[in-house]
């Protein structure tokens, strides 16, 4: 029989084992491919965080596994053994004890500093951080509105007159500046390639930073139950050339020019009309 010294200095050195194998694994087959991918600043900023939260965990859960593993090779009841019994119980064990406290402090303050400074780094990480961002980012932006209604979003656009779209297109290499709002419910904008997700709330001015950095499409869902039609509230919006967004935008002001007179004007937020749509 092992004494019980020899069996954790197994499980630490298996759990060691393990961790050194699976970690590059970890870091170099599975990080790159980890949501939301590469497509744009905060999308980028999460695939590193994402990967950093896995980087954690692979010790933990090797140690988790190689401990349940060992326990069932180790300790079942064998054959011939008429009377298995549990061994004394423990009561007390500091260096067990020191351990657990040491790891899962360390764990926690680390996670909670380094999920702080990400979200300052990566201005705010494609989440909304309301009327008054607190991390922006250094240069020019492209404010574009988001309105979230039951049950489609539409976008506005303030630097070109207040158009008011129902095609997201955003030009690449442009810090945009999204205003998520919205007129009836609470909705909730998510793009997912460009690593953003926004609460749409009524009367809330939601701002949102993303730099997008790579040309295509890019999938636009609603994320919060927002009625009976909720599951149909998706879209595939665009990034562009800036030279493909200006005729866009040109475009796309000649062609509601006609309706301009009926929209309100550009606001951070709007009251829903009780006798029209959405009232
Ligand atoms: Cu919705």
């Amino acid at each position: 029989m092992w004494s019980s010294r020899s069996h954790g200095a197994r499980i630490a050195i298996l759990s060691v084992l393990a961790t050194v194998v699976i970690l590059p694994l970890v870091i170099f087959v599975l990080g790159p491919n980890m949501p939301p991918g590469r497509h744009t600043s905060v999308a980028k900023g999460q695939q590193v965080d994402n990967t950093v939260l896995l980087v954690v965990m692979t010790p933990v859960t090797s140690f988790i596994l190689v401990y349940l593993g060992y326990a069932i090779a180790a300790f079942r009841v064998r054959k011939g053994d008429d009377d298995p019994r549990d061994g004394a119980p423990i009561r007390g064990h500091m260096p067990s004890q020191v351990a657990w406290l040491t790891v899962t402090t360390i764990l926690v303050l680390f996670l909670a500093v380094f999920g702080s400074a990400e979200l300052l780094a990566n201005n705010g990480s494609g989440g909304g951080q309301g009327p008054k961002p607190l991390a922006k980012p250094s240069g020019p932006v492209l404010p574009v509105q988001v309105i979230g209604q039951q049950w489609e979003f539409t976008y506005r656009y303030p630097t070109f007159g207040g158009v008011e779209t129902a095609q997201l297109v955003l030009p690449v290499n442009q810090e945009i500046e999204f205003h998520v709002t919205s007129i009836d419910v609470i909705h909730s904008f998510w793009a997912y390639e460009l690593g953003v997700k926004a609460d749409a709330n009524p009367g809330v001015d939601n701002i949102a930073y993303v730099k997008p950095s790579v040309l295509g499409t890019f999938q636009i869902r609603c994320a919060e139950l927002c009625g009976l039609w909720h599951g149909y509230m998706f879209d595939t919006g665009k990034v562009v050339t800036a030279s493909q967004f200006a005729g866009w935008i040109k475009q796309q002001r000649t062609f509601f020019a006609p309706i301009d007179k009926y929209l309100p004007a550009y606001s951070t937020t709007y009251s829903p009309d009780p006798s029209f749509r959405a009232g």
